[in-house]
């Protein structure tokens, strides 16, 4: 048998681990109006028109949207955010969170 040199194989990479993300949803009712719905989007999740416009009407068509993903900690900020501007004019505008697959 040869003598021959080994040197150990094992590297450790420590990497850091990503946060799980939260979903914010929006959901249709039947009473607050397409602009103001609009106005919200554009002003708490920083949307342009046609991407607060498109949000809208896939909720008002399919009863609910997924507005974007965020860490848990900005998604419940913004969700509540958005709330109050409902909460505040009377309308019954609605966002909730939900953590990502
Ligand atoms: N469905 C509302 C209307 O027809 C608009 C709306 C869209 C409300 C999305 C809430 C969410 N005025």
């Amino acid at each position: 048998m040869e003598d021959v040199k080994t040197r150990p194989k094992t590297t450790t990479r420590t990497k850091p681990e990503r946060p799980p993300l939260w979903k914010v949803i929006l959901l249709n009712d039947d009473f607050t109006p397409r602009d103001f719905v609009v106005a919200v989007l554009r002003a708490v999740f920083r949307m342009s028109e046609s991407e607060a416009m498109g949000v809208m009407l896939t909720a008002h068509r399919k009863g609910s949207c997924v507005i974007a993903v965020y860490t848990q900690e900005v998604a419940e900020t913004k969700c509540e955010q958005a709330n109050d501007w409902g909460r505040r004019t009377g309308y019954p505008l609605a966002f909730t969170t939900e953590k990502d697959a």
